[in-house]
């Protein structure tokens, strides 16, 4: 039975990945670090049903120790390097936080991957962002990057020495640069679900009003677990490359708002309203992913639409809140 490790298991991409790599029989096995709040770990993994059956060890990619020592112990066949500090916004109020766990976190896992002479295949989880300021319209693996956040320098740092691991060690690390993804899962800070969650509680006569930043700003937006496949389908190659994960359509926040509210039999324009005091110091205007060589080298394709997700996304929310609301 093949053993995966996933750090960041109690995240979006984690849980997801964790009920893909269990549907394929793996002994699936997540990094969990300390938290207070025990009660709420895993609720993402309860959500999909799948709590129960991965393994949960302890563990933190700033100590490299416990690094060293879960891969001791588990002794993986693939290592999926999820965990981070993924939240843009804070990455300017938290940089060295961010650069300790977004940054040298992947280093810190690549170092305990060479010290245990680990014969693991190594998935690292690069990002859009790192394109930053566009230098083409198109974004593909050729696009030369232009980070824009302490976040999208940290994680250009744990690309580049993904690739350097590679070439200097030839560890078998890929790394995907995913554009972004999101899902019923997907933490509440982010925009869309921030959206999606408003629209269910407008809805439901719970709040009136929506306050985002930037409504102009474009994204080119999948869904999570069309996104985890391709993370399994990169460690399935004889080869470590680097592959850009995209659905090639890019929407602004403004038009996701739009088709969000009216799925709700509502106008965007009678609630939205956008504030000064939640724009970015420096933004991200617009990504469009050119994702040719996955859908080439690995017959990877995105399988939702934005309707369908926006649709999954708000019906989650309207359950939850719904729930919440008969106590
Ligand atoms: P989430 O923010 O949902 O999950 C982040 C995970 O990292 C959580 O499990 C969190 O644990 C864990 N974590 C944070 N700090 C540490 C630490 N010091 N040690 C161990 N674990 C830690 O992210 P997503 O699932 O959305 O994204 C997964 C990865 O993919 C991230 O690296 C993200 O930056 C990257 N990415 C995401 C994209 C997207 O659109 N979603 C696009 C491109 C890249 P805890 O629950 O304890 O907080
Ligand atoms: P992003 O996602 O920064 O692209 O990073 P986020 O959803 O936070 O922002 C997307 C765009 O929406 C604009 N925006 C707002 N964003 C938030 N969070 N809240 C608001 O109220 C709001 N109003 C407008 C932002 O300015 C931005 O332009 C995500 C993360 O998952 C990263 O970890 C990942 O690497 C990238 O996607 C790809």
């Amino acid at each position: 039975m093949p053993v995966a490790l996933i750090t960041g298991i109690t995240g979006q991409d984690g849980a997801y990945l964790a009920r893909l790599l269990l549907g394929k029989g793996y002994r699936v096995v997540g990094l969990l670090r300390r938290s207070a709040s025990s009660d709420v770990i895993g609720e993402r993994l309860r959500w999909l049903g799948v709590l129960d059956q991965v393994e949960l060890v302890d563990g933190d990619l700033i100590d490299l120790a416990s690094l060293i020592r879960v891969l001791q112990k588990v002794r993986p066949d693939e290592i999926y390097n999820l965990a981070a500090q993924s939240f843009v916004a804070t990455s300017w109020h938290q940089p060295l936080l961010t650069s300790e766990v977004t940054g040298l976190g992947a280093a810190r896992m690549l170092e305990a991957i060479r010290i245990t002479e680990s014969a693991a295949r190594f998935y690292q989880a690069s990002s859009s962002e790192m394109y930053g300021l566009i230098q083409e319209p198109s974004q593909s693996e050729k696009t030369p990057f232009y980070p824009r956040s302490p976040y999208a320098v940290a994680k250009l740092y744990a690309h580049w020495m993904t690739v350097n691991y590679r070439e200097s060690f030839g560890l078998h690390a890929s790394s995907g640069i995913l554009f972004n993804h999101e899902s019923p899962l997907r933490g509440i800070e982010f925009v869309t679900r921030k959206i999606t969650d408003g629209v269910a509680r407008i809805k439901l006569g719970l709040a009136r009003d929506l306050s985002l930043g930037n409504l102009d700003a474009k994204r080119d937006w999948g869904h999570a677990r069309d996104y985890v496949h391709a993370m399994w389908l990169m460690l399935q190659q004889d080869k470590p490359d680097d592959y850009v994960i995209a659905t090639g359509r890019t929407t602004s926040i403004r038009e996701f708002c739009r088709i969000a509210f009216s799925y709700a039999g509502l106008n965007y324009e009678d609630h939205v309203v956008s504030r000064s005091d939640l724009l970015r110091p420096a933004e991200v205007d617009v990504l469009l992913g050119d994702a040719s060589k996955a859908r080439g080298a690995l017959g990877w394709q995105p399988e939702t639409s934005l309707e369908e997700m926006v649709a999954e996304m708000i019906e989650a929310d309207l359950v939850r809140h719904g729930a919440a609301r008969r106590g």
